[in-house]
């Protein structure tokens, strides 16, 4: 029983443990070790907290032996390898994860039994790790997943933030921000590497030499810690390595003599702005110096990777006879997730040319074949521009590799495509504008990537036809498209085990958990009335856990018998959260005006809606406001709410869609099309037999066609409509509906208490908002919005046409696997193979 110590029930339990047994009594032995020996807490506490450490700790041995066979089976073999560069990966759990994909979560479950604990309790106590802000973060760890999954040589590198984003409070003024404490006691699951070092400095000078050469010196250095992250894949021994930097300052840099003189703060000032570089993800960055922290943790997670990349170069090479830089690219794939690691590239160049003497050329031919590059998005406002001020200060030596890949691409250009000469001010990297003269992150990647690649083929072709349509004329084959994918393992066979169990029993095999194009088999049995049942009910179970679970944390009571219906993701103006909660308002407004009777004919809904705003960004600040106020009048009415609620559920997490996810019937994925370069959420409810209310966007569009259109309820304007709705709009030649309109007008009557929501409402309309009135177009495809979810209540209505609709979405999901878009990476951009540790 919980509270006792974890020896009390161990009569069955071997003294000695040995960490790869997997009979249920000699795991409890092993976690009973871990209990024990482990010197984090008291041996007489053994609460679901500490059962959770010392299983973990358990599972960690096992994985920690699996790692050091794939290290060395790498080594070995020396093939070439993957390393993903990422300022984001969203985590989450990692126990549940690590004993699914190791297979003995029933030997876990025994052994915890034996110890007095319930596995699904212990699982609870692990706090994500949060190093990650939404898709992009979490698409990286869904990388890792795949790799690991296929046996591929890889390695992902990110930095050891302090602190995750932020954890998000709802209060009565709406968000509030703390910090998230995900190290708060300690992770289990990290390995620190005291014999992984490597030194990353700062600011300084360019010396040069007699003979040209040129080096950067002096300045601050600080040293990058190694901490090692295990990543298993499923049902296989390769375990690979999520390696995360931490920063430190050396021990000379403390200065004793004014530590004792009583200066205790100047003593340790080295060691204080090293642990600024690791403390946040994402630090504001609206003044000076926040914009130079994180241009900081930029460099710090290059550099240190880079080093370490080489490093392990040389060594495969070691006691090779000769060896030459040239095969530097056969060894090495990197790929930067995005532009936050665009310094990848100055300072691989750095490295080659100062450290290794190469010449210009030869460095450029090895960092061009090593480096490829993916965009996330094409919001301008998300393209990195850096100061060059700031740059020259910070990175001197990076800064004149730059300005020289600048001065060799316009001359190339000069030379080979005279005809784009005019084009050539929006090509360069350096845009010296002086006013504010900024290096472009994006060009600068394009220009040095041997590949280019979009996220969806919309967002691929988007980048081909717009943003990038001048490099293409010049390189035509450098831009691909890599559409995104999920990891099933988590995001269906971990997370909704009743769904998973229902289709591995009419697939008749478990193998669609790595091949999951085999759920197209499920097509055959969509009509068939023993599935439907069965798949009712399995969502009938997620919904009943998730309606405790809100509950619990927000006080709201929902109905499992209404349609739920879910947005979650990070608050943006274009993802269109507000067009979501001016259709409940609307939803609202028509049912008060209803008799009993007429509302006994509608369909129930309870909408649910999650996801952080960025701590500065206003606007989407006030959306989460006005969703919890809208709550707040409906849920407590009671003509209405056994109809309608509407629930801001708080401190969107993976581990909360983990609920979330399985428990929906219904996801909104609702952006003004051409904005949201793929979306990933959108394919994990869709796997878990939700159907989708969307717009022709990002990867909508790819699900739309592999599920089949009338299984999607689309809406809105087309990505190629757009510019033209917005050109009308300001031309004064948009008129709105009145339901639209109807929909503000509650709002600023006042309805929804006395928070001054016009700045909100004054974006869709007029010139306010973007400078150009509803850029976002909520009042243009609103009407469709509206129009599209009475299509869905009236298909809910129908129960087997629903249930039907929802087994032909998770039947139709096989394309969005991450192990898809990861054997694409490999084969098409990395150019690696299977590297599988032997089963011995
Ligand atoms: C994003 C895109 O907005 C999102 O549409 C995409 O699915 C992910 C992953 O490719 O990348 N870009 C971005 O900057 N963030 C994203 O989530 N934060």
């Amino acid at each position: 029983v919980n509270g006792t110590s974890a020896t009390a029930k161990s009569e069955k339990i071997p003294a000695i443990a040995h960490p790869l047994a997997e009979d249920p009594a000699e795991v409890a032995a092993n976690i009973n070790y871990h209990a024990k020996y482990s010197p984090h807490f008291s041996p007489f506490k053994f609460e679901p907290e500490q059962a959770y450490y010392a299983s973990a700790e358990s599972v960690r041995d096992r994985l920690v032996q699996q790692w050091n066979e794939t290290y060395l089976q790498f080594h070995k073999v020396d093939p070439k390898q993957t390393y993903y560069l990422s300022m984001e990966y969203l985590q989450g759990r990692a126990l549940t994860n690590a004993i699914g994909n190791l297979n003995i979560q029933d030997a876990y479950a025994d052994a915890l039994n034996k110890l007095g604990h319930d596995l699904e309790e212990v699982v609870e106590q692990e706090k994500d790790a949060a190093l990650g802000n939404g898709g992009l973060g979490r698409l990286a760890s869904c990388f890792l997943d795949s790799m690991a999954t296929l046996n591929l040589p890889a390695w992902g590198y990110g930095l050891r933030y302090r602190y995750g984003l932020f954890k998000q409070l709802i209060t009565k003024e709406g968000q509030k921000e703390i910090a998230e404490d995900w190290l708060e006691k300690f992770s289990p699951w990290e390995v620190v590497r005291h014999d992984v070092v490597f030194p990353v400095r700062f600011f300084g000078r360019v010396e040069v030499y007699p003979n040209g050469s040129r080096k950067w010196v002096e300045g601050e250095v600080f040293q990058a810690l190694a901490y090692d992250v295990p990543i298993p894949g499923y049902k296989t021994k390769n375990t690979i390595s999520l390696r995360l930097w931490e920063a430190k300052a050396s021990s000379g840099d403390f200065n004793l003599f004014q530590f004792n003189d009583g200066q205790y703060e100047s003593a340790a000032q080295l060691h204080s702005q090293a642990q600024q570089i690791c403390a946040v993800l994402y630090p504001g960055d609206a003044t000076e110096s926040g914009k130079l922290l994180r241009l900081k943790q930029q460099f710090f997670l290059c550099s240190a990777s880079l080093q370490d990349i080489i490093q392990r170069f040389k060594e495969r090479k070691n006691g090779k006879d000769t060896w030459q830089w040239s095969e530097f690219p056969s060894k090495v794939a990197v790929q930067l997730n995005d532009t936050h690691p665009t310094l990848a590239i100055p300072e691989l160049m750095r490295l080659l040319l100062d450290d290794e003497g190469l010449g210009w050329d030869e460095a450029w031919d090895v960092t061009t074949r090593t480096v490829a590059y993916t965009n996330h998005t094409v919001l301008p406002e998300a393209l990195e521009k850096w100061s060059q001020s700031v740059m020259w200060k910070l990175l001197p030596r990076h800064m004149e590799i730059i300005d020289e890949i600048d001065k060799r691409f316009l001359e190339m250009i000069r030379v080979t495509r005279p005809d784009l000469e005019s084009k050539l001010h929006n090509m360069r990297i350096l845009d010296n504008n002086p006013q504010k003269p900024v290096v472009r992150m994006a060009n600068l990647c394009v220009v040095s990537a041997h590949t280019v690649n979009g996220v969806a083929q919309l967002h691929s072709d988007i980048l081909k036809a717009e943003l990038f349509a001048d490099y293409v004329s010049v390189w035509p084959s450098k831009l691909q498209n890599k559409t995104n994918g999920i990891t099933p393992r988590r995001w269906l066979r971990f997370c909704n085990p009743e769904l998973s169990n229902i289709i591995t029993k009419w697939l008749k095999t478990e193998q669609w958990v790595t091949n999951l194009d085999l759920l197209v088999g499920l097509r055959q049995f969509a009509d068939n009335a023993d599935l439907q049942e069965e798949w009712a009910s399995a969502k009938m179970a997620s919904k009943q856990r998730l309606a405790q679970y809100v509950l619990r944390v927000t006080g709201v009571s929902i109905d499992p018998n209404s349609l739920f219906d879910i947005q979650v993701k990070r608050i943006h103006e274009y993802k269109r959260q507000l067009m979501n909660i001016l259709g409940a308002i609307y939803r609202y407004k028509k049912l008060k005006g209803m008799s009993p009777d007429e509302r006994k004919n509608t369909t129930p809904r309870t909408i649910m809606i999650g996801g952080k705003a960025f701590a500065t960004y206003t606007n989407a600040k006030r959306i989460v406001k006005l969703v919890n106020d809208v709550g707040d009048v409906v849920n407590t009415d009671p003509e209405v709410n056994s109809y309608l609620k509407v629930v801001f559920v708080p401190n969107y997490n993976v581990s909360v869609a983990e609920l979330l996810i399985p428990g929906s019937e219904l996801s909104q994925h609702i952006s003004t099309a051409g904005m949201e370069a793929s979306g990933t959420s959108n394919m994990k409810f869709s796997l878990n037999g939700c159907l989708i209310i969307g717009t022709l966007d990002g990867a909508n569009v790819e699900i739309r066609e592999e599920i089949g259109e009338e299984n999607f309820f689309l809406f809105g304007a087309t990505a190629d409509q757009v510019p033209k709705l917005r050109q009308d709009r300001e031309n004064g030649l948009f008129k709105p509906d009145p339901r639209f309109e109807e929909a503000k007008q509650f709002i600023r009557s006042g309805a929804f208490g006395s928070y001054d929501y016009n700045p909100l409402l004054d974006s869709l309309e007029g010139n306010s908002g973007y400078g150009r009135g509803d850029y976002f177009l909520v009042g243009h495809d609103f009407p469709s919005y509206m129009d599209a979810q009475e299509s869905v209540d009236a298909a809910y209505k129908d129960r087997k046409k629903w249930l039907k609709m929802s087994i032909l979405s998770t039947a139709g999901s096989g394309k969005f696997s991450s192990d898809r878009t990861i054997s694409q990476y490999a084969k098409e951009i990395w150019n690696i193979e299977e590297c599988r540790v032997p089963s011995s």
